[in-house]
């Protein structure tokens, strides 16, 4: 950890009053949790922060206290006032007129009298912040339109860019940027830890470990670290609401979606020896649960975590009437998806990848897919030629998928 850094943001952060809050401009959850974060430590200081982002707070983080206190719409530069003692005589007229070399010349013609330089003064002349910090923003431009309106401001006050992503370019006057932590939370939790740890209650750990969770998908990246780890149990122990947040992220499903996966599950089809694992949806199930093609994502996404020793993991969605989306992943980068999406006229990624089909059966599409897999998995396993094809999972595998839907059901 960059502690130099850390002990300089303190002194600047001493050092200031009006301090502007805010992220990329599509918050999510480490951001916001960054931001929010911050804000309450710095009003414990006696701070006057502002959190500022333009675009609305996502629908699955507006459990978090005092989410209201980012704001959506303020504008940031202020009026300059220029104020002129007048006591005696009225102003008879205002004008003002630019010149080539972008002056504004204005021009106040009193009534009776003169005016002098010493009845002229200014008043609000420049924005309010004297120190801005930018959390989880690779650069300035990720900031949208409060970067775009706000320039000027960006390039007057110093500004402190807290990041954890690899393509930062340093936009700030001081970067504590480190690819190697797992959020900018955790980065937020380190300047915390080096001002006063006893500032850290109950919300301050809720909102930090949220980022943190978040962006490690709940332990399960590879950014992941023994610190991380070590950032999340210390604010656990400082009444971070773990299962809040956990609800939240994950377990907040549409009742749609949940019965999509019901079908899904219900549908499992395993091939052993070719380390496949499949399901299908129909059209008419999408139509009967209200469910948008879009709702299936969620559907692979627990196949993934939850499947057991497969290489292959496929939906077969009917989008529309004999119309099939095929999504491909699989679990490692040795396994190519890509080379079965091909022979589809697909693409994608090697571990994610698909296409679509129109005028095509379900059924006839998914037998045709499963035997490429299968004959690519011979080529690669090696082996004899693959016979069986085993329509039920393994028992131990459909149990723990059952357990975890369960969990997600009755939570
Ligand atoms: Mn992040």
């Amino acid at each position: 950890m960059d502690i130099t850094t850390i002990q300089e943001i303190i002194r600047e952060i001493d050092g200031a009053t009006n301090i502007l809050l805010t992220a990329h401009h599509k918050l999510d959850p480490d951001s916001t949790g960054g931001i929010l974060a911050l804000y309450l430590i710095l009003k414990k200081l006696g701070k006057k922060p502002v959190a500022l982002c333009y675009e609305p707070v996502p629908k699955n983080l507006e459990f978090l206290p005092h989410i209201t206190a980012i704001e959506h719409d303020k504008k940031l530069m202020q009026d300059f006032i220029i104020t002129l003692f007048n006591p005696e005589s009225d102003v008879n007229e205002i004008k003002y007129s630019t010149t080539a070399e972008g002056y504004i010349n204005i021009i106040i013609t009193p009534k009776k009298g003169s005016y002098s330089e010493q009845d002229v003064s200014f008043k609000g002349m420049t924005n309010k912040f004297d120190l801005i910090i930018v959390v989880d923003s690779g650069d300035k431009k990720n900031m949208g339109r409060l970067y775009e309106e706000n320039k000027e401001l960006f390039e007057k006050t110093t500004v402190i860019n807290i990041d954890h992503h690899a393509s930062n370019d340093y936009f700030g006057d001081i970067n504590l940027v480190d690819t190697k932590v797992s959020s900018a939370s955790e980065l937020v939790y380190y300047i915390i830890e080096h001002m006063d740890k006893g500032l850290i209650d109950e919300d301050v750990a809720t909102y930090l470990l949220l980022g943190i969770i978040a962006d490690t998908g709940s332990f399960q990246h590879a950014n992941t670290t023994p610190d991380s780890m070590k950032v999340a149990a210390e604010l656990v122990r400082r009444g971070a609401r773990q299962q809040d947040i956990i609800k939240n992220l994950y377990k907040t499903k549409k009742f749609s979606t949940l019965k999509l996966w019901g079908k899904a599950l219900a549908r499992l089809s395993v091939d052993e020896k070719a380390r496949v694992l499949w399901s299908s949806l129909t059209f008419a199930e999408l139509s009967q649960m209200q469910a948008k093609p879009e709702d299936t994502k969620g559907v692979i996404d627990e196949l993934m975590s939850s499947a057991p020793d497969v290489d292959f993991i496929i939906l077969f969605t009917e989008i529309a009437p004999k119309t099939v989306s095929v999504s491909i992943r699989t679990k490692s980068a040795e396994v190519n998806g890509v080379q079965i999406a091909k022979q589809f006229g697909g693409g994608g990624h090697v571990q994610a990848c698909g296409f679509t089909k129109e005028d095509v059966a379900l059924e006839e599409l998914s037998e045709e897919v499963i035997a490429a897999v299968q004959k690519y998995q011979q080529e690669r396993l090696g082996g004899p030629a693959q016979t069986s094809t085993q329509h039920n999972p393994p028992l131990g595998a459909e149990e723990r998928i059952a357990r975890r839907l369960e969990n997600d059901l009755f939570r």
